[in-house]
């Protein structure tokens, strides 16, 4: 140990480093990659390969907006999606759901089951074909548009909405934005915290109880005030297959259905990846899930994020590897 070290530290510096261990981790440290860099891509040349440029002007022009199925997927692959959603629900429920009968909870009840709606959580896991649905490029290209390539997935659900008689009111769900605000209410305006997508599984309608929105509210950034909205809210028609997205700040809600049968999702919602997701991920995602999937797919659900650590510190590298592939 060099003299001028051993001086400046004193005797009771057993453990301590040299002067050349010091050197070599600043060294090691220089020479590391930047640890949150921007992912390298191309966001607006993604949307103009597949088609999506003129939704993405929609959306920030209306506050939404509905990519058509030819856009998204093939038929088949959003027939498997439905068919895994009604097995879960009856997975969950214990009870048989079919398209043209009224939904159901059974035993599956949440805090947010209502009289004629529920939500099936955390998809993710329950089969490969929401990975895939994750990993689909419209649904990407767009939700990375609305989030700068920052995003994370915050939850991926199914909405289980139904016709029940003793409900009259014109919106089931009330107008809300999803977006976090500030402490005083505000929204923000020139970019999203948050952002939401609905894949439709079956057609929506206003009587088939289809998303509502009003138009531009986005621009407003900040809540409804109760009862505020509903004379303007419009109904999303979209057919089975069809992407819905809207931004963090647009007003949105769903129409009662009257219709008979079953209204069906999936709902992929995302954040800035600064926030905390509303279902677990980050850590809880198998490296085997991650073997199988893109560098966006780890990306986007936080696998690399190191945030969350004990006395140990952060572990930039831990499953870095995932993300940087190409
Ligand atoms: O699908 C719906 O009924 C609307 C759900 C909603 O508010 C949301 O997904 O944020
Ligand atoms: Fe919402």
């Amino acid at each position: 140990m060099s003299e001028a070290i051993s001086q400046e530290f004193g005797d009771e510096r057993e453990p301590a480093l040299t002067r050349e261990q010091l050197k070599a981790l600043y060294e090691a440290k220089k020479a590391r990659p930047p640890v949150f860099r921007a992912p390298q891509q191309d966001i607006v040349g993604r949307l103009e390969e597949l088609g999506l440029t003129e939704y993405a002007l929609q959306l920030d022009h209306q506050g939404y907006a509905v990519v058509p199925p030819e856009r998204v997927s093939t038929p088949d692959f959003v027939e498997r999606v439905r068919e895994t959603v009604l097995r879960v629900a009856k997975e969950r429920t214990g009870v048989t759901h079919e398209l043209d009968r009224a939904g159901n909870p059974g035993r599956y009840i949440t805090d947010v089951t209502g009289g004629d709606s529920y939500l099936l959580f955390y998809l993710l896991f329950e089969d490969e074909v929401f990975e895939e649905w994750l990993e689909n490029p419209a649904l990407g290209a767009m939700i990375d548009y609305m989030l700068r390539g920052q995003g994370q997935l915050s939850s991926m659900v199914a909405f289980v909405r139904w016709h029940n008689p003793d409900i009259t009111d014109k919106l089931t769900l009330n107008l809300h934005s999803d977006s976090p605000g500030s402490p005083e209410g505000v929204l923000p305006l020139g970019y999203d915290l948050v952002c939401n997508s609905a894949l439709v599984l079956t057609p929506y309608t206003k009587e088939n109880g289809a998303l509502a929105v009003v138009p531009g509210s986005h621009r407003l950034a900040r809540q409804p005030l109760p009862g505020e909205g509903i004379d303007q809210a419009v109904p999303v028609e979209a057919e089975v297959g069809s992407l819905i997205l809207w931004h963090g700040g647009t007003w949105h809600g769903a129409f009662r259905r009257t219709n008979p049968g079953i209204r069906l999702n999936v709902t992929s919602y995302h954040c800035h990846r600064a926030l905390k997701t509303q279902e677990k991920y980050q850590w809880h995602v198998p490296d085997e899930m991650l073997k199988r999937r893109s560098a966006r797919f780890a990306r986007i659900l936080g696998a690399d994020d190191p945030m969350g650590w004990g006395a140990e510190g952060p572990d930039f590298r831990g499953r870095a590897q995932y993300t940087e592939r190409t």
